[in-house]
């Protein structure tokens, strides 16, 4: 670590303001100089304090830069998590107000439900499998708190994985029916086909990343708990969404997801 406590604490302040106030900062390496993971993540669990002093309630974890298209959209290619709050979790075919966001961007995900707690080091796809309650299909809002959706990795990490909504839809599926490397998805925005994308494409199987996030936790002594929600991380790349968009991901054997932009 080479941060300060109290540098940790006021970068973190600076982050959350950013996204309270809608506005675009640049990006914390570059306002900041050069910090490390470890102190990235640091600033994220100052976020997510601050946020649950201030009555948020964590309802899971998401992974996020572990398909291919992603990491080359963003340009960062190490797969990294955020947390998810009960005040970010929208229901299927919700209608967002996009000036609320910055510039925000959809992109299709799988989600698990877990019946168990999750322990690392060593964790599998197995292990992951056995203590899923639920697979469902997922969107994610994402919109980054920086300007022009530009960041490194420490920068992105601090600023929560970029996580902004989620929505869930579709059929709740028990993990045992499914394929979930095969599972196929279509996103649409207004009807038009925008990206096209399998589970696979999620470091070869989706409960792989789920896996990862636990061994990732791990080594800070930390895991999963039964009833939390974990987003694998996105299929396809991002779309970009503005007032009067509506995108659907169509995912096979999983039904329907929808989220629009008022
Ligand atoms: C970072 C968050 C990545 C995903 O699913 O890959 C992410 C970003 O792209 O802004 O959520
Ligand atoms: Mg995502």
């Amino acid at each position: 670590m080479t941060l300060s406590p109290t540098t940790i604490v006021s970068l973190a302040e600076h982050l959350d303001g950013a996204e309270r106030h809608v506005r675009a900062v640049p990006m914390l390496t570059d306002a900041h100089g050069a910090f490390g993971l470890d102190d990235a993540y640091a600033i994220q669990h100052a976020l997510r304090r601050r946020k649950q002093a201030d009555g948020a309630r964590i309802v899971g974890l998401k992974m996020g830069l572990t398909s291919r298209a992603k990491m080359l959209q963003v340009r960062v290619d190490t797969p990294i998590y955020g947390f998810l709050t009960a005040a970010s979790s929208c229901a299927d075919r919700a209608r967002l107000q996009t000036d609320s966001l910055i510039h925000p961007r959809v992109e299709p995900e799988i989600a698990f439900s877990l019946k168990a707690p999750l322990r690392g080091p060593g964790c599998t796809i197995g292990s992951v499998l056995r203590a899923t309650d639920f697979v469902a299909p997922a969107l994610e809002v994402i919109d980054s708190r920086y300007r022009d959706f530009r960041f490194d990795l420490p920068s992105v990490v601090a600023d929560n994985a970029s996580c902004a909504r989620h929505v869930l839809g579709g059929r709740v599926r028990h993990v045992g029916d499914v394929d979930l490397r095969t599972i196929g998805v279509v996103l649409e925005r207004n009807g038009e086909i925008v990206a096209t994308g399998a589970g696979a494409a999620v470091l070869g199987h989706p409960a792989a990343a789920v896996a990862m996030l636990v061994d990732l936790l791990a080594a800070r002594g930390e895991g999963l708990d039964a009833g939390m929600l974990v987003l694998s991380g996105a299929l396809t790349e991002a779309v970009n969404v503005s007032a009067g968009d509506a995108v659907t991901g169509r995912f096979q054997d999983l039904g329907t997801v929808s989220v629009s932009f008022t």
